[in-house]
């Protein structure tokens, strides 16, 4: 696919209380400062579309974006494991993202966002054990690869894969600063939302 224009729908506080846009959502979640804003920036086009910053725990909401003229939404969820948060705080985003991949209705694909230069952390895991067990698709995503060299990249993908149990050619490679590995990522959401289509002529 080719992402033409992306812009801003709503950011959400309350998980109860999320939209229903009838088309296919597909949600970006990570270690907070590992990147998932940048990425959805990147993948648009668009360097202002999500908020960023250097700062961990800068996406607090659970921010909608349409892309296409809304055919497709990307939602940049907060990040968790950001350890200067009040407890109370890191409760209210669990809740919401907890809250967003069980509630919505439209939902397709989890990318789930990891720093290609660190192991999975004990959240990264908890993350996708809840994934695997309420059965939501997944994509694993190594983000930051610019800071590592080729010979090491390919290192670390199979050390990652390997962590979480899956294959190496399931873990995509990108780099949101040297904007790199956008095509294979394309491609994918390309088939995700095909299949997505079909199911709905099928009912
Ligand atoms: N070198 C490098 N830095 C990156 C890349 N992507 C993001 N960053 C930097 O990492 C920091 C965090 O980026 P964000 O996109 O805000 O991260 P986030 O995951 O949305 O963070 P939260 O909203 O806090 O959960 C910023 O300083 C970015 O410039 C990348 O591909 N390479
Ligand atoms: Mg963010």
């Amino acid at each position: 696919m080719v992402i033409k224009n992306a812009e801003f729908i709503v950011s959400v506080a309350d998980p109860g209380k999320l939209p229903d846009l009838g088309v296919p959502e597909i949600a970006f979640a990570g270690k907070s400062n590992v990147g998932k804003s940048s990425f959805i920036n990147f993948l648009t086009g668009n360097g202002k579309l999500a908020r960023t910053s250097g700062d961990p725990g800068r996406t607090r909401l659970v921010n909608y974006f349409g892309v296409n003229g809304k055919s497709l939404v990307f939602v940049d969820l907060p990040g968790y494991g950001f350890a200067k948060v009040a407890k109370s705080e890191k409760a209210k985003w669990g809740n919401m993202i907890d809250g967003y991949l069980t509630g919505s209705k439209n939902l397709v694909n989890v990318f789930v966002l990891l720093d290609v230069r660190h192991e999975p952390t004990s959240d990264d895991k908890m993350l996708l054990n809840f994934l695997y067990h309420y059965n939501i698709p997944f994509t694993v995503i190594a983000t930051k690869c610019d800071k590592l060299s080729r010979a090491q990249l390919t290192k670390r993908r199979a050390e990652i894969a390997n962590a979480i149990g899956v294959g190496t050619g399931n873990v995509f490679l990108i780099s949101s600063l040297k904007k790199t590995g956008k095509e294979d990522i394309l491609a994918r959401i390309d088939a995700l939302t095909e299949a997505w289509s079909a199911d709905r002529t099928e009912e």
